[in-house]
């Protein structure tokens, strides 16, 4: 152990001269009182946060952490020490990043993004749960062979992981051709070791946003990660005393280091680990951290991986387009009898994408699927899925759904073999797999051939849809006797349950009832269970004693009361991957709702972020509420403190995206026109007064109702 350990404490007390001396010459330089922090953050420097629960706001304020730092490091030759002293990297490194940021300037480059924003680790939360992404792994070092990293990086990458890159590997892995950037799942982060700092808060942010851990709650804090955050580090490489020390720090937070250089007798089972062979870093790196992944494995020439999915095809780039913009287009899932179908064929209509490109066809996508336990509910559930599936292929770009789409198939995936048929594989393959609960047959017809198209949009598609809204419409939450819990957060907000209803989707936007009961079909015992409506306790906010019962039961007493109407009386709780946050306005009688991409300020005075962080992680927090997109239109909005014409702030593009529903929503309960232009935004206003004065001036309704509160 001794060698160990000795490394750890002499990277450890270099770390911490360094940021001494980085803190002393920066205060001297720019004065104490110096503003510092990193941008599109609540949480301050993130690690001093949640560990000891400081807000360090100014250049002054760094003094007292590294004295905490020097403090973690108390020289013993027991592992667990030592491990805090690796802790202590991470605070050195922390400081030694926010000094980039001083006074709110933009950094200089260091060859990646930096600082991660809260935003976006909470789009994360979805994707992580549902195990699309199934785990985060952050690559650092410099390999000896630029080959060996960037092989290992697209493993994880086809494997959908989450890839943070450090150091040198970065320029390994783009002279090797990786694709990177947040959409292609592969994240550079700096070239310097301190660069692991922000992937280390992303972990410790991941706690207090999901986790409700509060700050100061160290040993809360390591629990998390350990248990909840599936990360784990490959460092390439030489190892000096400060990489070395740095992964005692990843260590401590219960990410296991794999190393490709031969450690001998000083590993440690289990968390510091070589192996030199590089065709089984990935392996053993998932073995180790417990990480399943979900195989794909389509027989088509092309790659199949939800690693693809943000994958951008350029007009030049490609071979052939489906556009409903130039052709009829249209998607169509239907559940058919048994007899009527055959399982597994597969049919081409119509031209294939042959040709000089650009070719330019029409497309209908046309699936039927039989089953004992099939629905008609679950044909919009399915289809829905085409996006994605479509998305994962490598070589095809899919936006859109119905009969309004665009999908391009690439001239590298159409020169590899690519064709029409495959799209018919991709889709057959994962119907079966993924709704195998309800699909007992399915056959796939893709229809190029431009009257049949027509025929198919016309008198087929364009009736079913309409039916299908028409159904949706109808569904209120008095319409049906039974409601769903979703529990699918619990991973990372283990006191977190959603409930849903024909009205009300999940917060994260991404389940609407008729999600939730296909999961509970396909997945019976899974994250979505039913409640029966019944003991009303109260209309007006949605307060049942089957949904309490059910909530208490589902987080395990943490949370006892829910209302589904309200934002003042026991709210819904958030886990913290939320597409929209509400709070309140008491001046206008009002509720601002902020979405999770606008980036600016809010007549709160607080970011998205900021706002955010006032909930999440299962804890009820009465007047702030995190909620889908799509709720704000809904009847039951607000519906206990007076509805929809209580929204008196949306960010533009908000407003924007919301309107038709929301003026009809509003039209139809209040009688109002054309609510949505009397709700401001930040193009009119963000500064309360003014705020205010364009409410008067536009005549919005919330000023003639009570107050709020
Ligand atoms: Fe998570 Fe709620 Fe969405 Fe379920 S509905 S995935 S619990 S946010
Ligand atoms: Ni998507
Ligand atoms: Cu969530």
């Amino acid at each position: 152990m001794g060698a160990l350990t000795d490394l750890i404490y002499k990277g450890a007390a270099a770390v911490a001269s360094l940021t001494e001396t980085a803190v002393k010459d920066a205060a001297e330089k720019h004065g104490a009182e110096t503003k510092i922090a990193f941008p599109g953050t609540a949480y301050f420097l993130p690690t001093i946060y949640a560990a000891t629960g400081v807000k360090v706001r100014t250049l002054g304020d760094l003094d007292a952490c590294v004295g905490v730092l020097k403090s973690l490091i108390t020289y013993k030759d027991e592992l667990g020490d030592a491990l805090n002293a690796g802790l202590a990297v991470a605070v050195g490194a922390e400081i030694l990043q926010s000094l980039r940021y001083i006074g709110g300037a933009a950094p200089e480059d260091d060859g990646g993004i930096g600082f991660v924003p809260d935003p976006v680790i909470r789009s994360l939360g979805v994707p992580l749960v549902t195990g699309d992404i199934p785990g985060v792994a952050v690559v650092l070092g410099e390999a000896a062979d630029p080959k060996t990293v960037a092989g290992v990086v697209k493993d994880y990458q086809t494997k959908g992981l989450l890839t943070f890159l450090v150091g040198g590997v970065i320029d390994q892995c783009s002279a090797e051709g990786v694709r990177m950037g947040l959409d292609y799942r592969v994240v550079p982060l700096g070239r310097s070791i301190t660069a692991v700092t922000h992937v280390v808060t992303v972990a410790i942010r991941a706690a207090l946003i999901f986790g409700a851990v509060r700050s100061g709650d160290l040993a809360g804090l390591l629990a998390y990660t350990k248990e909840r955050v599936p990360a784990f580090v490959n460092a390439f490489g030489a190892l000096d005393e400060v990489t070395v020390a740095a992964g005692a720090g990843a260590i401590a937070l219960g990410f296991p280091v794999i190393v490709d250089s031969d450690l001998g007798d000083i590993q440690v089972p289990g968390a510091l680990v070589s192996v030199t062979d590089h065709a089984e870093t990935a392996a053993e790196s998932l073995r180790l951290r417990n990480i399943k992944v979900k195989a794909k494995s389509v027989d088509i020439c092309m790659g199949f991986a939800s690693a693809f999915e943000g994958e951008i095809i350029k007009k030049a780039d490609t071979q052939a387009e489906f556009y409903s913009g130039a052709n009829p287009t249209v998607e169509l899932v239907l559940k058919r009898g048994p007899d009527e179908i055959e399982d597994g064929k597969i049919t081409v209509v119509g031209p294939d994408i042959d040709g000089e490109p650009l070719v330019e066809l029409p497309l209908a996508t046309y699936v039927e699927v039989a089953g004992a336990r099939m629905q008609t509910d679950f044909e919009p559930v399915i289809e829905r899925k085409l996006h994605h599936w479509f998305n994962y292929i490598e070589g095809v770009m899919h936006t859109g759904q119905r009969n309004l789409f665009r999908l391009r198939v690439s001239r590298g995936a159409y020169d590899a073999g690519f064709r029409l048929r495959d799209l018919g594989k991709v889709v057959y393959h994962e119907i079966m797999d993924e709704f195998a609960a309800v699909a007992d047959k399915c056959q796939v017809t893709l229809v190029t051939d431009e009257a049949r198209v027509r025929e198919i949009l016309e008198n087929e598609a364009m009736p079913r849809y309409r039916a299908r809204d028409e159904r949706l419409d109808a569904m209120t939450d008095e319409s049906v006797d039974t409601f769903y819990t979703c529990t699918l957060c619990q991973s990372f907000a283990p006191g977190h349950c959603c409930v849903v209803t024909p009205e009300r989707l999940g917060l994260c936007g991404a389940v609407s009832w008729l999600d939730a009961k296909a999961t509970k079909e396909l997945t019976p015992t899974g994250p979505n269970q039913p409640i029966q409506k019944s003991g009303v306790i109260d209309e007006r906010l949605g307060a049942y004693e089957s949904v309490n019962a059910s909530v208490a039961e589902a987080t395990r007493g943490a949370v006892e009361k829910v209302t589904l109407y309200s934002i003042l009386e026991n709210p819904m709780t958030s886990c913290g991957c939320f597409e929209c946050v509400c709070g309140i306005i008491p001046e206008a009688k009002g509720f601002f709702v902020v979405n999770r991409e606008y980036a600016g300020s809010t007549p709160s005075g607080m970011s998205f972020g900021e706002l955010a962080s006032m909930t999440g992680g299962g804890v009820q927090t009465p007047g702030f509420m995190g909620h889908g997109r799509h709720f704000i239109a809904s009847k039951k909005f607000a519906y206990a403190e007076g509805g929809a014409p209580r929204i008196v702030w949306m960010p533009k593009e908000l407003k924007d995206d919301v309107r038709a529903r929301l003026d009809s929503t509003v039209k139809a309960l209040y009688g109002i026109e054309g609510f949505t232009d009397k709700i401001c935004d930040e193009t009119i206003a963000t500064e309360l007064d003014s705020v205010l004065a364009y409410l008067q001036s536009a005549g919005h309704p919330a000023l003639d109702l009570p107050d709020v509160m």
